[in-house]
């Protein structure tokens, strides 16, 4: 086992001190009843607790790292609530749970799952406050999980159930978006293999149409696909490393975590795209439209030990993008990006 020497994992960076994003739903759904945890499933006594009955158990506060699969981290946020272990306690499991699905009050019942073991030993708290203060409803309030050291999206927020069972159920991320279900930073357990062999890949490219397709973890690395027609498509972990891409449509399309490094987005339109966590390292961005793009935690540049940007990607007058859009990025990508605009 070899000891994480940094408290960054590999390909993450840090967001600004006093910068939080939100990811994935922004709501809980609406309802008048008040708030309550269900513990069901493989349990002895099924429960509902209120958040009284939460805070009721022993208080635990704790600095943990956000590393979220977008390749931003937020170190030390101190939260303070019970741990899940207390909680499940109250309904004594039955020897039969071996997993632990944590389900959302929001509009897809949002879900999220562990290993049982895995999310007693990791610390899994049932977070009611950050910093000192409630938690937001953005982040989750009143109640979300808290999972140490695994990628965000294990963290759930608004949480009203908690369900044990003998057999794993996917969680919505890792069922609907290719993300892993280990989900561990160090190991950048970031996605499940991609959903499309090799072939049927190149097949699907030739026609250089992807408009509207969702299509997970496509491979097309150092591919020509000039004029590609691709807006609306959902095209999350995609790989166009030092792919051609000139004059091609993403607009309004979903690339989160897509690799474009080194690509050739030479006049390329991708207003109003997802681009959370894209590379484009050594991408050619020239007369590019990046304007209402989502750009949380892309990277432009790879910064050296000395904190010098290299493999920057190339802007010129030509290049939009919007002060919105620049303000989502992490500092040192912002500073690159101003340096390279303003000349
Ligand atoms: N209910 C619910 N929980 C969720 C999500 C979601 O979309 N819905 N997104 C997950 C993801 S991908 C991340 S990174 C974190 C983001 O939490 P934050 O918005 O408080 O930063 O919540 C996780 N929990
Ligand atoms: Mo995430």
């Amino acid at each position: 086992m070899i000891r994480p020497s940094s408290p960054l994992p590999p390909g993450q960076q840090l967001a600004a001190a006093d910068k939080w994003p939100t990811v994935g739903e922004r709501l809980p759904a609406q309802g008048d009843d008040p708030w309550t945890v269900a513990l069901s499933g493989l349990v002895a006594q099924q429960l509902a607790l209120s958040l009284a009955e939460i805070r009721g158990l022993p208080w635990v506060e704790s600095a943990i790292d956000i590393h979220c699969v977008t390749r931003w981290s937020k170190l030390g946020t101190t939260f303070g609530g019970v741990l899940l272990r207390d909680v499940l306690a109250l309904a004594r499991p039955d020897p039969s749970a071996r997993f632990v699905s944590f389900v959302a009050r929001s509009e897809r019942s949002h879900s999220t799952s562990l290993p049982l073991d895995e999310a007693l030993s990791l610390g899994t708290l049932l977070a009611l406050e950050a910093a000192g203060q409630p938690l937001d409803t953005l982040h989750g309030g009143p109640v979300r999980t808290v999972v140490p050291r695994r990628y965000f999206y294990k963290s759930l927020k608004w949480l009203t159930r908690i369900e044990l069972l003998a057999e794993d159920r996917l969680g919505y991320w890792e069922g609907q978006a290719g993300y892993h279900n280990k989900a561990d930073p160090w190991l950048e357990q970031r996605f499940i293999a991609p959903s499309l062999d090799k072939r049927a890949a190149a097949a699907l490219l030739t026609t250089r149409d992807l408009h509207g397709q969702e299509v997970l973890g496509l491979d097309a690395s150092g591919r020509d696909l000039t004029g590609l027609q691709a807006a609306g498509a959902v095209l999350r972990n995609a790989r166009f490393a030092g792919a051609t891409l000139r004059e091609a449509v993403f607009d309004g399309a979903n690339l989160a975590l897509a690799n474009l490094s080194g690509a050739d987005l030479r006049g390329a339109s991708l207003r109003g795209a997802g681009l959370d966590g894209v590379d484009f390292t050594g991408a050619d961005l020239r007369g590019c439209d990046l304007r209402g793009a989502l750009l949380t935690a892309a990277t432009f540049c790879q910064i050296a030990a000395d904190g010098a940007p290299i493999r920057g990607a190339q802007f010129d007058a030509t290049t939009r993008i919007d002060e919105a859009s620049l303000a989502e990025l992490m500092p040192q990508q912002r500073e690159f990006i101003g340096r390279q605009t303003h000349g």
